[in-house]
């Protein structure tokens, strides 16, 4: 079995769930531009960059906006975001994950976070974890949305680690494909039948170990 030195983690829908803040503001937007978005087509936003969320809306309203206008929309969508964001406390950090954290700690387990949101230090500081992690690449480092792998290339390369020796957690098929294209093991968090890439698929980390870990991956 390959060592496990360092774990990856994505932040929305894994270490928090700010997908539900990214929903009402990204509604309220297609509001203002006539464009009924659900909840449902709210999945295909996770774990995809801001722009290319706002593409996905204007692609379900079968509408085109100038690119001035783009920049407008983006820009009011992540103030009304911020705004939910800085209402945020440690209590929404998802069960188990900071045990599991302080574990890999004690074993001297790195542990960096590869997000697609500009905002995740923000996001990482209002919610109490920012000193958790050796290394943070976020969207304002990368060219290339997932699936392209080069949001995790770059947080392996940080924390001086091969790929192969890294495991990633993902909550989003975009990102599990990113961790799969770039040679990492992948846990998905949330549902196999969604996840089925995954390696493993567990629903949360609420009584989630190392031990856990290191059985599903013999
Ligand atoms: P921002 P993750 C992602 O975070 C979200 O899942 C995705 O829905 C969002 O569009 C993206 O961050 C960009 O966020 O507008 O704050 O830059 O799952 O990669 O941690
Ligand atoms: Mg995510």
């Amino acid at each position: 079995m390959k060592p496990i030195k360092a774990c990856i983690f994505d932040l929305d829908g894994v270490i928090v769930d700010t997908a539900k803040y990214h929903f009402l503001a990204w509604q309220r937007l297609a509001q203002e531009l006539g464009i009924t978005f659900t909840e449902h087509d709210n999945e295909r936003l996770k774990g995809v960059s801001r722009v290319e969320s706002l593409k996905i809306i204007l692609e379900i309203g079968n509408k085109t906006i100038a690119e001035a206008e783009f920049e407008s929309a983006m820009a009011r969508k992540n103030g009304w975001f911020l705004d939910y964001i800085h209402q945020m406390t440690p209590e929404e950090v998802l069960p188990g994950v900071q045990k599991f954290l302080d574990e890999l700690k004690s074993q001297n387990i790195k542990i960096a976070l590869a997000s697609s949101s500009k905002n995740a230090e923000t996001i990482l500081q209002q919610i109490g974890m920012l000193a958790y992690f050796e290394a943070i690449i976020d969207g304002n480092q990368v060219i290339e949305t997932k699936p392209n792998p080069e949001i995790f290339l770059k947080a392996a390369r940080a924390i001086d680690e091969k790929p192969e020796n890294c495991i990633v957690f993902e909550d989003a098929i975009a990102g599990v494909e990113a961790a799969i294209n770039g040679g990492f093991r992948v846990v998905g968090i949330g549902l196999p039948e969604v996840l089925g890439e995954a390696d493993w698929v567990v629903r949360g980390f609420e009584g989630f170990g190392l031990a856990n870990l290191q059985s599903i991956l013999q």
